[in-house]
C-alpha cells in the first residue's frame, strides 16, 4: 500500500488543534515570566507542551527537541509523541517550548513557545547545537544570498534585487561576542543591523514582511533547533534560508556524530530543512516583536498566537481568550 494511503492524512489535523500545543506551553511559561530561574520556566513549558501533544491524534516523533535522550526527561529527540493511537498521523514534531528562556525568566521581550509539525520524514532532525544561517523573505531570485560569500556580496546581491542602495538594507543579527567580525564586515558594507538579544525564529521570519518589521536579511549563528523551526515557517510564508551546522565544541561536535551528521561543510536548503505540508505554531510568552505575550486577569487568560499552513499558505492570528482558565498548565 502507497504511504499516502496509510492512515488518515495530516489534513485531518486542525490549526486550533496544533496552536493550543504552543498556547498551553506559553501559559505555563508565562507562570514563571520574570523570576530569574530559566529552568523551572522551561521545565513547566516542556511538561504542558508535553500534555498537550497527547491529546492531538498523532503519531510523532521529535526531530528537534529538548536534547538527546539521555539528555532531556521529555520532548528529546527520538521521543515519541501524541495521542497513542494507532489511527493517528504519522508525523515529526519539531518543539522549542521556550524560544528565549533568558528573555522569559528576565521578562524581557521575545520568549515564544514554538513548534512545527509535518508528514514524517520531511523535518531535518538536529541535535542542540548551533547553526550558522542567512535568510531573506519571499520574492527573490533562488540562491540571491549564499553562506558562503562575503556579507558584503549578500548585502549588495540582496539589494540590488529589491532597487535600493545597500544604506536602506537592514540585517538582523543576535547580539553576540562571536558576530563581532560579520557585525563589522556589515557595518563596513553600508548597511544597518538590527541586533537582537535572543529569538532568531522571529528574526527570521521577520525577513518575510521587511516593510513592516524593518529586517531585510537574517545572518549568523544561532542554534540548529532555531534553524529547522525557521525553515519551518519560511516553507508556509515563502523565502529562503540557508543553514550549516556548527558545533562550537567538542560535546556539540560529539552530539552532532551521534546523530549521524559527519559533513560539517553541508548547506541545508529550506526543502532539507522542511518540506511538504509543513504546519507551524508559535504563542507569545513575553510581549515581542512577532506576538503579544500572554495575559493573565483574575477571571481569564488570553493569548496571541500566529499558525501557518504550508499546504494552503495560510497565515492566522489567533488571540484565544480561556475564560475558564481553572484546570489549565
Ligand atoms: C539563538 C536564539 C535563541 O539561542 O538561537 C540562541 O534565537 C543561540 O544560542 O533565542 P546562544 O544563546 O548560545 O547564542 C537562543 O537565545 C535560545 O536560547
Amino acid at each position: 500500500m502507497a504511504k499516502a494511503d496509510r492512515g488518515p492524512k495530516l489534513d485531518r489535523l486542525r490549526g486550533l488543534e496544533i496552536v493550543r500545543v504552543t498556547e498551553m506551553a506559553a501559559i505555563a511559561a508565562a507562570r514563571l515570566r520574570g523570576r530569574g530561574d530559566e529552568a523551572a520556566a522551561d521545565a513547566a513549558a516542556i511538561a504542558a507542551m508535553y500534555r498537550a501533544l497527547s491529546e492531538l491524534p498523532i503519531q510523532g516523533v521529535v526531530v528537534v527537541g529538548e536534547g538527546e535522550e539521555n539528555e532531556a526527561p521529555l520532548l528529546y529527540i527520538g521521543e515519541t509523541v501524541g495521542s497513542g493511537s494507532a489511527s493517528g498521523v504519522e508525523v515529526d514534531v519539531a518543539v522549542d517550548p521556550v524560544e528565549g528562556s533568558t528573555p522569559a525568566a528576565k521578562a524581557l521581550p521575545n520568549a515564544l513557545a514554538v513548534i512545527a509539525i509535518a508528514e514524517r520524514g520531511s523535518l531535518l532532525k538536529v541535535p542542540v547545537i548551533y547553526m550558522e544561517k542567512i535568510a531573506i523573505g519571499p520574492g527573490y531570485p533562488d540562491g540571491l544570498v549564499d553562506l558562503d560569500a562575503s556579507p558584503a556580496d549578500n548585502l549588495n546581491a540582496l539589494a540590488k534585487a529589491k532597487g535600493v542602495p545597500v544604506a536602506e538594507i537592514t540585517a538582523c543579527i543576535l547580539d553576540r561576542p562571536r558576530h563581532a567580525k560579520l557585525i563589522e564586515e556589515v557595518r563596513s558594507a553600508g548597511a544597518a543591523i538590527r541586533l537582537i538579544g535572543d529569538g532568531d525564529i522571529a528574526g527570521v521570519i521577520h525577513t518575510t514582511e521587511p516593510q513592516d518589521t524593518g529586517i531585510d536579511i537574517y545572518m549568523g549563528v544561532g542554534g540548529a533547533p532555531e534553524g529547522v523551526l525557521a525553515a519551518a515557517a519560511l516553507c508556509c510564508i515563502g523565502g529562503q534560508i540557508q543553514g550549516r551546522l556548527m558545533p562550537a565544541d567538542a560535546s556539540q561536535r560529539e552530539s552532532a556524530l551521534a546523530a549521524g551528521i559527519e559533513d560539517f561543510s553541508r548547506k541545508y536548503t529550506m526543502a532539507d530543512m522542511a518540506s511538504g505540508d509543513v504546519r507551524f505554531a508559535a504563542t507569545g510568552i513575553t510581549d515581542g516583536s512577532l506576538l503579544e505575550g500572554v495575559r493573565f486577569t483574575r477571571d481569564t487568560i488570553s493569548t496571541h498566537s500566529v499558525v501557518m499552513r504550508a499546504k494552503t499558505r495560510t497565515v492566522r492570528w489567533i488571540h484565544t481568550e480561556y475564560r475558564d482558565p481553572t484546570g489549565l498548565a
